[in-house]
């Protein structure tokens, strides 16, 4: 089949190569000239295990073309970003209109759109289809519309794009088969027609919610473990034991552009988030809690050196989107500036210092971080916060940090290092 891809980013590049891997004729289109441009250079914007090979593999076979124009085609999956505003806890929604916008006067009798971007339950219904009507055509009779969420995991995108099953849903029967047909052309696993497609929107949701729900239990779990003198982590495993419990992993705050988002698209329309918000609220107060930890071995942060390793907001990708250690580097500051606030108030002279803070990341490649070496990044710190799960940490150069840190303070907060090791050689090192 003709395929239009809207949004060559995370989700729909890798999507465009598939579908253009399984033999459809797809266009990929996005309105960014620069990404275009580098595409059709061979040059992959996005950093992905594997991308690379299989995008590279889908233009050179020529099934798949870029471009900044939107073409007629029999499926047009609308693959754009739905930013979250922080302030108003809503999500914009402007790029899924204007995708409707750019595909409706393309539009033909018989063509489908599938919207794959993460939305707030309603929004195919009440956002994309009245774009699409302009087109004079009606969706249920004249074309297919459908919401089938992506569920891919980064740093594991193409197998799970072909792995995991998928959840779908149509304004009517009619468009929901239309689209069973094209995921059934790649998706190995199980395909699950939803009612309609704001169940289908709602499923997506609350995937995310479970998880991100599960790791603020977690969270808490390792904050009340602290008041007993218990480790988390042990207890956690040992609970873990039993059939029906399932306990996640504490750590610094849960990132990504999926987990810190989605629980509020919930909200979109419901004064129900009770639990959810909770949630959120713990798991957005966890650097804050590093930041105790600090304080509770350093005293004062001011004029301290701390090095910040790993800034992806996960182990092992380079993506630093709503990264824990980022929240956790501004956080820092503001304590440091609270400090000197409240001793300039105090009438106490004020060290010059402020605090130094060390970036460092083996994956991670933005200019804009001022990302150091790891010796560098330790060399005279006061403490090291492991802020990253990357495998690299599992095996940091002891007689290095001996050599490096001026103190030997280790907050370990995802549990990578071997701590009798480490203790053994005189560090101190705490765990959340
Ligand atoms: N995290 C913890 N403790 C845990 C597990 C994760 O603190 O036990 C943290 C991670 O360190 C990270 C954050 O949570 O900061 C999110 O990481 P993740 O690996 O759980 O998920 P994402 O954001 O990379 O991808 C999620 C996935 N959703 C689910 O697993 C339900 C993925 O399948 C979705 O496709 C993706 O969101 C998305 O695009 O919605």
């Amino acid at each position: 089949s003709t395929i239009c891809v809207h949004g060559l980013g995370y989700i729909g590049l890798p999507t465009a190569a598939m579908l253009a891997n399984h033999g459809h004729q797809v266009t990929g289109y996005d309105s960014d000239e620069t990404v275009v441009q580098s595409l059709a250079n061979g040059d992959i914007h996005i950093d992905e295990p594997g991308l690379r090979a299989f995008v590279t593999q889908a233009l050179e076979s020529g099934h798949l073309t870029v471009s900044t124009e939107v073409e007629a085609a029999k499926y047009q999956i609308v693959a754009v970003p739905t930013p979250f505003d922080d302030e108003t806890k809503e999500a914009t929604l402007d790029y899924v209109k204007e995708a409707g916008e750019a595909i409706a006067p393309h539009l033909r009798e018989g063509d489908t759109v599938v919207l794959e971007s993460t939305v707030p339950p309603g929004t195919t219904v009440e956002v994309l289809q009245p774009t699409l009507e302009k087109s004079g055509l009606t969706a249920g009779t004249d074309f297919a519309l459908v919401h089938c969420p992506e569920t891919v995991l980064p740093g594991d995108i193409i197998t799970e794009l072909r792995q995991n099953d998928r959840v779908l849903g149509g304004v009517n029967g009619v468009s929901t088969q239309a689209a069973v047909r094209l995921y059934e052309s790649f998706v190995e696993g199980d395909i699950y027609t939803a009612e309609n497609a704001t169940t289908a929107e709602f499923v997506k949701l609350i995937q995310n919610t479970f998880r991100d729900v599960n790791i603020a239990l977690a969270n808490e779990i390792a904050l009340v473990g602290e008041d007993y003198g218990v480790d988390s982590r042990e207890a956690i495993e040992m609970a873990n034991t039993h059939p029906r419990v399932n306990i996640h992993q504490p750590g610094p705050g849960v990132g990504g552009h999926c987990l810190p988002i989605d629980p509020w698209f919930l909200g979109y329309d419901s004064e129900q988030l009770d639990l959810i918000s909770t949630a959120r609220n713990i798991n957005d107060s966890m650097p804050g809690h590093v930041i105790e930890m600090l304080r509770e071995e350093l005293g004062s942060l001011e004029g301290k050196r701390i090095a910040l390793l790993g800034v992806a907001y996960k182990g092992n990708v380079g993506d630093t989107r709503q990264s824990p250690t980022l929240d956790l580097a501004a956080e820092l500051q503001e304590a440091v500036a609270d400090e000197q606030k409240a001793a300039a108030d105090g009438g106490r002279s004020q060290s010059a210092g402020g605090i130094d803070i060390r970036l460092h990341d083996p994956y991670v490649e933005d200019q804009t971080l001022d990302l150091i070496g790891l010796e560098e990044s330790v060399s005279d710190a006061d403490a090291v916060v492991i802020a990253t799960d990357h495998d690299e940490y599992e095996e940091l150069p002891i007689d290095r940090f001996e050599e490096q840190m001026a103190g030997s303070l280790l907050v370990d907060t995802k549990a990578v290092l071997d701590v009798d090791v480490w203790t053994k050689e005189g560090f101190t090192v705490e765990r959340i």
